[in-house]
Order: C-alpha cells, then sequence, then structure tokens
C-alpha cells in the first residue's frame, strides 16, 4: 500500500477509503503527477466506492447583489477596481428571488445558491437575507448563501434561518494568493470557514483554475482544503472566465488535462465529498465534461446564468446528460441529517477496498 494509502496495479486499485487530513504536498503531487489514465483509474475507483457514478446533482445560482464589490479579486466582473462595464445593482427584493428559486426548482435544481458581490454582509442587510434563506427552504431546495466573510454575530442569524450551505472559495493556493487578490488574505479565507464550520453550515469552498498558477498551486490548493479538519461537504472546481477590463481578462486558458486531473485530485483526497464541476462550462467540450464526471465531478451549476456570465442552456445540458447516461441526483439522495454527504463512511474505518476493473461492488 504507497503512503496515498491506494496502490495500483494492472486492473485493480486497492483502496484504502478512511477520510485523511494529513495529506503531503509530496504524495499529492505524485498522485497528480501519475500517468494520466492511471489517475483517472484511481480517482474513479474512490468516486464509485463513494458515490453512485452516473448521478451529478444540480444546483442553480442567482447573483442577489450585482457588482460595486470593494474587493479587488483579479478575475471577478463585480470588482470596483476593474472596468468591466458592468452595472452595479442593490439586494434584489425577496419575491423576485424566491419566484427566480421557483423556476430553478421546476428546472431540477435541488439547491438553491445565492450569491452578493459584498466584502462581508451588513447588519441592515440580513433580515433580507434570512427571509429568502426561509422562503428558499420552504419551496423544499437545499439552500446555499456566498456573501463575503462573516463575523460571529451573522453565524446564528444564518443557521437559525436555515442555511444549509455557506459558499466560499480558497481560489488558489496560499502562495500565489496575493497575486490575484490584495484587499484580504488567506487566512482570511480560512477563518470565515472555520467559523461556518463551528456554526455546523455545511462548508462549500474550492477555487478558480487557469489563472496562471502552477501545477504546485493547484496541488496546494487541494491540500490546504483536504487537510481542514473536515472536508469541505461540497468543492466547486471552477474554470477561469476570463473577463475584459479585469487583470485576468487576457489569460490563456488552462490546458484540459491539467483541469482533469484537479478534479481527480480532489476526488481522491476528499472522497466523500461533492466535486462540483463549477464555472467555466461554457467552454468545455462534451469530452471534457465527461472526462471530468469520469475523474470525479459529481455537481453542476444548471440554468443559463451563473452570477455575471453564462451557463450551458438547459437543453445543451440535458443532451449531453442523455448522451452520458447520467440523471441528476434526487434531493433524498444527498439529503443526511448533518451534511450532504451520500455514503457514510466511518472516519476511522481502515477498510481495504479491491476494486476490479468493470466490476461494481
Ligand atoms: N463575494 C463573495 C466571495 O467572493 O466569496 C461571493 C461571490 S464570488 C463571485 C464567488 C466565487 O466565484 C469566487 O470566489 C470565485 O471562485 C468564483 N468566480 C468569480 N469570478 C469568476 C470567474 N471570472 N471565473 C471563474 N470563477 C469565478
Ligand atoms: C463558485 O465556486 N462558483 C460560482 C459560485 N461559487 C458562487 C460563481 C461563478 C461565477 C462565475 C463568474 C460570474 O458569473 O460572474
Ligand atoms: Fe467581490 Fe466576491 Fe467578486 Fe471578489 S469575487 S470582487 S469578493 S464579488
Amino acid at each position: 500500500m504507497s503512503d496515498s494509502g491506494i496502490q495500483i496495479d494492472n486492473g485493480s486499485a486497492i483502496i484504502n477509503t478512511s477520510l485523511r487530513h494529513d495529506w503531503t504536498t509530496k504524495e499529492a503531487q505524485r498522485l497528480y503527477d501519475l500517468p494520466f489514465n492511471d489517475l483517472l483509474f484511481m480517482a474513479h475507483s474512490v468516486h464509485r466506492q463513494n458515490f453512485d457514478p452516473n448521478s451529478v446533482q444540480m444546483s442553480q445560482l442567482l447573483s442577489i447583489k450585482t457588482g460595486g464589490c470593494p474587493e479587488d479579486c483579479g478575475y471577478c466582473s463585480q470588482s470596483t477596481h476593474h472596468d468591466t462595464g458592468l452595472k452595479a445593482s442593490r439586494l434584489a427584493e425577496v419575491d423576485m428571488v424566491l419566484s427566480e428559486a421557483r423556476k430553478a426548482k421546476q428546472g431540477g435544481a435541488t439547491r438553491y445558491c445565492m450569491g452578493a458581490a459584498w466584502r462581508n454582509p451588513k447588519e441592515r442587510d440580513m433580515d433580507a437575507i434570512c427571509e429568502m434563506i426561509e422562503g428558499v427552504k420552504a419551496l423544499g431546495m437545499e439552500t446555499c448563501m456566498t456573501l463575503g466573510m462573516l463575523s460571529d454575530d451573522d453565524m446564528p442569524k444564518l443557521k437559525n434561518a436555515g442555511l444549509d450551505y455557506y459558499n466560499h472559495n480558497i481560489d488558489t493556493s496560499e502562495r500565489y494568493y496575493d497575486k490575484v487578490v490584495t484587499t484580504r488574505t488567506f487566512a482570511d479565507r480560512l477563518d470565515t470557514l472555520a467559523r461556518v464550520s463551528e456554526a455546523g453550515i455545511n462548508v462549500c469552498s474550492g477555487g478558480i483554475i487557469g489563472m496562471g498558477e502552477t501545477a504546485q498551486d493547484r496541488v496546494d490548493m487541494l491540500l490546504t482544503l483536504a487537510n481542514l479538519p473536515e472536508h469541505p461537504e461540497s468543492v466547486p472546481i471552477n474554470m477561469l472566465i476570463p473577463i475584459e477590463g479585469t487583470p485576468l481578462g487576457d489569460t490563456p486558458r488552462i490546458d484540459p488535462i491539467e483541469f482533469v486531473r484537479t478534479i481527480a485530485l480532489a476526488r481522491i483526497m476528499m472522497p466523500q465529498s461533492v466535486v462540483r464541476l463549477s464555472a467555466g462550462r461554457t467552454e468545455m467540450s462534451d469530452e471534457m465534461q465527461a472526462l471530468c464526471y469520469f475523474a470525479g465531478a459529481n455537481s453542476v451549476f444548471v440554468g443559463d446564468r451563473l452570477l455575471t456570465t453564462d451557463n450551458p442552456e438547459e437543453d445543451k445540458d440535458a443532451r449531453l446528460f442523455a448522451k452520458l447516461g447520467i440523471s441528476p441526483t434526487a434531493l433524498s439522495q444527498t439529503e443526511t441529517p448533518e451534511c450532504g454527504k451520500a455514503l457514510e463512511v466511518p472516519e476511522d474505518a481502515e477498510q481495504d477496498v479491491a476494486l476490479s476493473l468493470g466490476r461494481n461492488p
């Protein structure tokens, strides 16, 4: 057994399914650098061990407060530091949000994710935010918010309103962070994640691939997430959407194979987390997305808009899912009392599982 807990030989992968929080850079980098077929086989074996491989969860996004953000994230259309031509708006009306959520539910989304272009929410906005959470919950959907940094005061309000997930990405490695954002630190991001976790709200945290970072940055970003006290329940992996007028507007597109390797590594190091193939799908071929699902991605954003950019249209996604034999994950399949995990494996269970090629145990 290798020190990653996974051994591969001709036709079978031996996997130690215990959840680890002590990954080293060396072993993560070794996995990332494996021959592509070995990496994919390993990731897919881990995926099958923990999830239905033909089921993908569908979330939908809405920008509830667009633009005018004081942070300087180099990738973002919504920062006041960049001239992107985006018109800023005020916080959306609760009724409008609920009517959009209803449409998202009809389209098959089981989770509604609401995003605000804030450094942090203001006290005066919290009542409306909580009404949105309560209203979306009442529709029978899971709720997710992304509002920037949170204070201790915000936590009980969000939790009591029924918030299921909080999205707060670390975006890249600690090393590369200040090349992308200077108005906050990597440690600020981790502080908010710790608050969310302590409040008993599921953590949604991932990053962006293709911002000019190195493979080592991608590995280190995943290492930070995998070595948190609990793995984030949801790990969104975005491919940079280059926005004209931002410092990253001219960044060349990431090699798709590097992107798939990142998904595979996330699946291996965080075996029970839901990995979301997030922004950037309009620029991905069917084949690239199929490889991502094989490597362990099992969630997407549906609906033809993300926050300020386009997402594949409903019929395009439906055609691809049909071609691949993928079905949407029903809410009942993701719900557990505490979090969105599909299969309970005790943290310390030392289960060595032998998987043979083509045999689904
Ligand atoms: N203001 C909040 C924050 O920064 O946490 C919430 C909204 S912010 C737009 C949410 C996430 O979207 C970012 O952390 C980033 O990972 C992703 N994102 C933003 N712009 C993107 C882009 N152009 N391409 C890919 N992902 C992007
Ligand atoms: C995440 O990781 N990706 C989503 C969600 N969390 C909030 C946002 C993607 C934004 C893409 C660029 C835009 O539409 O402005
Ligand atoms: Fe603001 Fe979030 Fe955009 Fe950064 S990513 S500029 S914090 S909206």
